[in-house]
């Protein structure tokens, strides 16, 4: 396992179907970008674009990407079509359609028959998709795991802070400084 920082090559690429997706990936992006992870951030659609989307598949993995964040909506066949192209392990995210709020999206990428997977997050789950990215990377890289891990303390001190103020100051008081209510 190396310690080092990630190396300067993109380690993730995050791949949407449209631009139109690129507001649910950014928390993705972010968390990656704060973790140190290089990307490589592209508009690869699977019935617009395929042939530089199978481009893209073919090359990944010489280019050093590790896990390949990819998001679509509707018949969402990126994701798929992705992980029949390369070896590299991939994160679909259902894009919240408009049609089908993401149904569609969900059950096209999370479907996947025997053979090919796509580690499925949730309808808009770019941010899971991004930190499983860096758990997948965490493996391999203790600079990662432990970012990873900080992360995640953070989260725990966040409740702890929160169950404090609400023994503190009791549910009604509490509700009332929630700024939506
Ligand atoms: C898919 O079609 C994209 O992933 C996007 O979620 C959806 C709609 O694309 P636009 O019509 O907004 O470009 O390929």
């Amino acid at each position: 396992m190396t310690s080092a920082k990630a190396e300067p090559l993109p380690l993730v690429a995050v791949i949407m179907g449209s631009d139109s997706d690129l507001a649910t990936l950014k928390p993705a992006i972010d968390v990656l970008e704060n973790f140190g992870i290089n990307l490589e951030v592209r508009i690869l659609s699977a019935h617009r674009t395929p042939l530089e989307m199978i481009q893209f598949g073919q090359e990944a993995k010489s280019k050093g990407i590790k896990v390949i964040i990819a998001g679509a909506g509707g018949a969402a066949h990126l994701p798929g079509m992705i992980a029949s192209l390369t070896s590299i392990p991939v994160i679909g995210v259902p894009i919240q359609s408009k049609a089908l709020n993401g149904v569609d999206s969900m059950h096209s990428i999370l479907q996947m028959p025997g053979g090919i997977p796509v580690a499925t997050v949730a309808i808009g789950g770019g941010l899971n998709a991004g930190l499983l990215a860096a758990q997948i990377l965490g493996t391999a890289n203790q600079y990662i795991y432990q970012k990873v891990s900080a992360y995640r303390e953070s989260l725990h001190d966040q409740v702890i802070t929160k169950d404090k103020k609400l023994v503190d100051l009791g549910a009604k008081s509490y509700l009332s400084q929630m700024p939506q209510y």
